[in-house]
Formats: C-alpha cells, sequence, structure tokens
C-alpha cells in the first residue's frame, strides 16, 4: 500500500525528521536563553545593586525575639533602599525594639532643610504603633544621623517600623541592626504581675526589703498609651520610702489632661490621694514616703509626646 500524500502531511520519514529538527531546536533555543540569562546575571553581578525593596512580616509565633537589620548589612545599603518590617504580637505582647547599630550618616547643617524635623529629607528609621482603642497609626519619630536611638515599645501589639534609605550618598553608611522582642511583661525586672500583659505589679516587704521600680521599656522610651499600678504592702510598723535616680515624665505642672501631659502619681490609698500631686518634667523629685505600711504608684502616659520615664528606688 502506498501512502498518499494529503496536502499538508509529510511522509513518515519526513515527519520524524520534522519533530527532531523542532525538538532540537527548542533545545538549543533553551541553552541560548539559559546562556543569556547567565551573561545578564554575571554582567548584574558586577553592576552596583541600584535598589532594593523589601517587606518582612515577623509573627511573635514563629520568633519571639530576634534581629532586623537593613539589606546588605553591615555593608552600606544600596541607594533607593525602601524597607517595611511589620511585627505582629498575640493580644497580651508589647513590641520593644531596642537599636544596637545605626549608621544612616552623618547630618550636617547643610543636609538639615527643617530644623525642626531635621530628618524629612534624610535617609531614617520611623516607627509607628497602632492604638488598639482607636485602630488609628500614630509615628512614634523619625531616627536619623549616627547617634544610636532610644529603645522604643509598642502601645498594643502591632509595630511598624519603615527604613527610607533612599539617598546614601556617599554610598558608605551601613544602616542600622536592631533586636526585637515581644514582651509581656512591659520589661519590668521586679515585683509580681498580676497576669500576663497587665501592668499592675505588687511587692511585698515580706519578700523583698527594697527594690527598684521603673517605668515601662526603661530607660528606653515609655509606651503611648499605658497605665502601670505599683503596689506596695510593708509590714505594719514600716512605711514605703522612695528615692529617685531618673525621672523624665513628659508633662508640666500640675501634669493634669488639660497640659496634655503624661504623670507619675503616689497615694495612700487604693483611689487617688487628693493630698499628694501628680508629678511630671524633667527635674528629679525630692525623695517621697508612705504615711503607713501601703503606698500605690501610678504611671499614666496618653496618646502623644514620649519621655525615657522614671527609675525610683524604693526602701521598706
Ligand atoms: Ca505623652
Amino acid at each position: 500500500m502506498r501512502l498518499v500524500e494529503k496536502p499538508g502531511m509529510f511522509p513518515p520519514s519526513v515527519l520524524w525528521l520534522n519533530k527532531a529538527s523542532s525538538c532540537w531546536i527548542g533545545v538549543i533555543s533553551l541553552v541560548m536563553l539559559l546562556h543569556a540569562h547567565r551573561v545578564d546575571a554575571l554582567r548584574n553581578q558586577n553592576k552596583p545593586n541600584k535598589s532594593a525593596e523589601c517587606e518582612k512580616i515577623i509573627n511573635s509565633r514563629a520568633e519571639k525575639s530576634g534581629e532586623i537589620d537593613s539589606p546588605g548589612f553591615p555593608r552600606p545599603y544600596p541607594q533607593n533602599t525602601s524597607c517595611t518590617y511589620i511585627f505582629q504580637g498575640d493580644k497580651s505582647e508589647r513590641v520593644r525594639i531596642e537599636f544596637q547599630q545605626f549608621d544612616l550618616g552623618p547630618v550636617t547643617k547643610d543636609d538639615i532643610v527643617d530644623e525642626k524635623y531635621p530628618c524629612r529629607t534624610m535617609d531614617k528609621v520611623s516607627v509607628y504603633v497602632h492604638d488598639p482603642g482607636t485602630e488609628e497609626q500614630d509615628k512614634i519619630d523619625d531616627f536619623c544621623g549616627q547617634e544610636i536611638p532610644m529603645a522604643v515599645m509598642s502601645t498594643g501589639n502591632v509595630m511598624t517600623v519603615q527604613f527610607d534609605g533612599r539617598r546614601n550618598p556617599r554610598k558608605k553608611n551601613k544602616g542600622f541592626r536592631a533586636k526585637f522582642s515581644f514582651l509581656t511583661d512591659f520589661g519590668m525586672s521586679s515585683g509580681d504581675q498580676k497576669a500576663d500583659g497587665i501592668c499592675e505589679f505588687t511587692f511585698n516587704s515580706s519578700s523583698m526589703s527594697n527594690g527598684t521600680i521603673s517605668s515601662p521599656n526603661f530607660p528606653g522610651y515609655y509606651p503611648r498609651n499605658t497605665r502601670c499600678d505599683f503596689f506596695f504592702f510593708g509590714q505594719d510598723n514600716e512605711i514605703v520610702d522612695f528615692q529617685f535616680k531618673y525621672f523624665d515624665v513628659e508633662g508640666r505642672p500640675p501634669c493634669t489632661d488639660q497640659e496634655a501631659s503624661d504623670f507619675l502619681e503616689f497615694s495612700n490609698f487604693y483611689s487617688i490621694d487628693r493630698g499628694m500631686p501628680k508629678l511630671c518634667g524633667h527635674q528629679k523629685p525630692k525623695p517621697i514616703a508612705s504615711d503607713s505600711s501601703f503606698f500605690r504608684v501610678t504611671f499614666r502616659s496618653n496618646h502623644q509626646f514620649d519621655g525615657t520615664g522614671f527609675q525610683v528606688v524604693e526602701n521598706a
């Protein structure tokens, strides 16, 4: 039987050859494509990296502490770098960022366009907190230059760190490295906490005769919209006596909401002690003592402006 050649059809041998040719052409094209990619990759390796964009979501369920840094750290970060680090903690957790290395370039007078906001036109790290009550996002501050910023703590369980490294004009600045942690104890090192995530601590002189209390996240910036209570219980014949070692609580006397003040308050009662003024400002107050064996200390911060808090040594 003779194979009748139909229009558009090839004899089997021709067809096989044609399939083989297509196959070989495909293989050769693939090899050429891979080669071209490799040549491009090699070319790009020799070129300086012109930009970097990144977004990292850090969830406390995956890691309770660790480090973040700018792209390529400790090598200089590329120009036009923009990175966002989003921290998501459990409900009872606060996010703490402690900067360890910071090099976003020397800031000279010529660099500063706006003296009120010196970081405005500079490479910078901006920290945002989310108020759980309003769901609004507030910027804590912009950090630029080479001075290591103070540690910051979130108001709720979410915090965003934004790195804006557009300039790096001398291509020498290394960027930053910071330690992060998700905390339930506000960074307090003493006292019995009522429950995780609640800023209420109790001190009994039967278990400790003296101790130190401080603002949450001390010596970094205290978190916004935060209230902490410290309850001191001495023996019947004891009084509780405090000496201030450090004091920087944002506000001005009489330290009320009208002055938009944060404050520290002492009380001989569980409720407000009307005889004792609220404390705020930058000057260390004089030593203060309780009338009896009980003393309550309350710290409260509002939604704006930050301080580095207080440290008080207690003697019962
Ligand atoms: Ca404040």
